[in-house]
C-alpha cells in the first residue's frame, strides 16, 4: 500500500458528512491491515469523534462488495439489536456516508476510505489484562453467532477467497517455500519443517465440509481480542467490530482464532517464547462464554471440533505469517526486520502446547458443553 500523505488525508476527511471542524487527527489502533485514523471534531453532536479508515484494496480487492456486506450485516444486526431492546447506537459499528450518501469515498487514484462513528466510553484490548474481558469478547463473538444464525450467508460476497482455506493456505505455503524469492527459506528451516509435519491439521475442516459434516454460517473470521469493544465502565462486551471479512464461514474458526490470539500468555509478536502457552484457565473461560453467547445455536459436531479449530486457527496463522515472510512481507503491516517469522514462532509453539493440553482442551469443551443449559 501507497504511504497516506497529508493531502489524500484532508482530500478524504472533506468527502465525508462530518460535522463542525476538525479539531485532531491522529492514526489509531493496532491492526496489521487497514491504516485507521482518529478524528475530533468540535460539533456538540454525535460525531465529535470518529473513526476514519484507508481500506487495504491490497487485500480487500473489491472494497464495493466489502462495504455492500458490511451494510447489510450492520442492517440486520441493527433491528435484531433493537428487537432485544439493545442500543444499536453503540453496539454496531454505524457506517457515515459520503456527501454523495455513499458507504465508502473512492479517490481519484483509486484509493478507498469508509468512516464509522467512533463507539463512546469503550475500550479495546491487545492482551488480555483482566480474565474477564477475554469472558466478555467470547460472549460478544458467541452473541454475533447467535444474531447472524438467521442470516442467509449465501447472499454475502467472500471478500477475501478462501480466507480460511487452510488447504489451500497450506498450498500457497509450499509454494513460497519453494520460489523462496528473498532467499529466507534458510532462515525458518525448523518452521518449515514443523508444519509439513502436520500437514493434517490444515485438510481437516475442508474434508468435514465436502462431507457436510459442518455448516457454513455467517462468520466474523477475525476475532482477536481487539476487535471487540468493551464498555469501560462495566467492563461489559458491548460491540463486535473489523467487520472486513465477515462472510461464510465456521463457528470453529471464530472460536478458534479468538483462543490463538487472547489465551496466548504472550503477545503475538513476543520473541522470548518461553512466555508463550496457552492457558487452560483463559480457554475455559472464553468456551464458557462462546457458548453462552451462541445459546444453543451450534450442532453437537461443531461445539465438538471447538477445539480443533483453535489448533486449525494458529496453525494458519502460523502458515499465513511465515509465508508473508517468505514472500518478503507485503501482506501483514511490520514493524521490525523479521517480524513475521517472530509472528510465526509464537503461533507453532501455540500448536505444540496445544498438541500437549489436548485431551484438557477437549475435556473442557466437553464439560461445559454437558453442564450448559443450551447445549
Ligand atoms: P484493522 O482491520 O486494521 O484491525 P480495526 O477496524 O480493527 O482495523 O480498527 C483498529 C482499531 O481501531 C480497533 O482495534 C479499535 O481499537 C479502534 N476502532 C475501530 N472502530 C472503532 C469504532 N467504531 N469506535 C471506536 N474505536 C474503534
Ligand atoms: C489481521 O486486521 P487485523 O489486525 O485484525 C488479519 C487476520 C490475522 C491477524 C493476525 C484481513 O487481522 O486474519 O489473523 O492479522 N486480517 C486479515 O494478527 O488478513
Ligand atoms: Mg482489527
Amino acid at each position: 500500500m501507497k504511504q497516506v500523505t497529508e493531502v489524500k488525508l484532508e482530500d478524504a476527511i472533506a468527502s465525508f458528512r462530518f460535522q463542525g471542524s476538525l479539531v485532531s487527527c491522529e492514526t489509531y489502533g493496532s491492526g496489521h491491515i487497514n491504516d485507521t485514523y482518529l478524528l475530533q471534531f468540535d460539533a456538540a453532536d454525535r460525531y465529535k469523534k470518529v473513526i476514519l479508515q484507508r481500506i487495504n484494496t491490497d487485500v480487500f480487492s473489491n472494497p464495493g462488495e466489502l462495504m455492500e456486506n458490511i451494510q447489510k450485516v450492520t442492517a440486520y444486526l441493527r433491528e435484531r439489536i433493537q428487537e432485544n431492546g439493545g442500543d444499536p447506537e453503540r453496539e454496531t459499528l454505524n457506517i457515515i456516508p459520503t456527501h454523495e450518501g455513499k458507504a465508502y469515498y473512492e479517490s481519484a487514484d483509486k484509493e478507498c476510505w469508509r468512516a464509522y462513528q467512533f463507539i463512546r466510553n469503550a475500550a479495546s484490548y491487545d492482551q488480555v489484562e483482566k480474565p474477564e474481558h477475554f469472558y466478555e469478547s467470547a460472549r460478544s463473538f458467541g452473541n454475533f453467532q447467535y444474531l447472524l444464525a438467521d442470516y442467509p450467508a449465501g447472499t454475502l460476497h467472500e471478500t477475501i477467497m478462501g480466507f480460511h482455506d487452510t488447504k489451500a493456505r497450506f498450498q500457497m505455503f509450499l509454494k513460497a517455500v519453494k520460489e523462496d524469492i528473498m532467499g529466507r527459506a534458510c532462515k525458518a528451516q525448523d518452521e518449515i519443517r514443523f508444519l509439513l509435519e502436520r500437514k493434517e491439521i490444515s485438510d481437516c475442516f475442508s474434508r468435514l465440509l465436502s462431507r457436510k459434516e459442518i455448516p457454513l454460517r455467517v462468520t466474523h473470521n477475525d476475532t482477536k481480542l481487539n476487535n471487540i469493544m468493551l464498555d469501560k465502565s462495566t467492563g461489559k462486551g458491548i460491540c463486535v467490530i473489523d467487520l472486513d471479512t465477515v462472510m461464510p464461514g465456521l463457528a470453529m474458526n471464530d472460536f478458534g482464532d479468538s483462543i490463538r490470539f487472547g489465551a496466548s500468555t504472550a503477545a503475538e509478536d513476543e520473541t522470548d517464547l518461553d512466555k508463550v502457552s496457552c492457558s487452560m484457565e483463559l480457554y475455559e473461560l472464553y468456551t464458557r462464554g462462546f457458548l453462552e453467547g451462541c445459546r444453543g445455536r451450534l450442532t453437537p459436531r461443531e461445539v465438538e471440533l471447538l477445539p480443533m479449530g483453535a489448533k486449525v486457527m494458529t496453525y494458519e496463522c502460523g502458515l499465513r505469517f511465515l509465508t508473508d515472510y517468505l514472500q518478503g512481507d507485503t501482506y501483514f503491516k511490520i514493524h521490525r526486520e523479521h517480524h513475521n517469522l517472530e509472528r510465526c514462532r509464537t503461533q507453532l509453539t501455540l500448536v505444540k502446547d496445544m498438541e500437549e493440553k489436548w485431551e484438557t482442551m477437549q475435556k473442557i469443551v466437553k464439560e461445559l458443553s454437558n453442564n450448559l443449559e443450551y447445549n
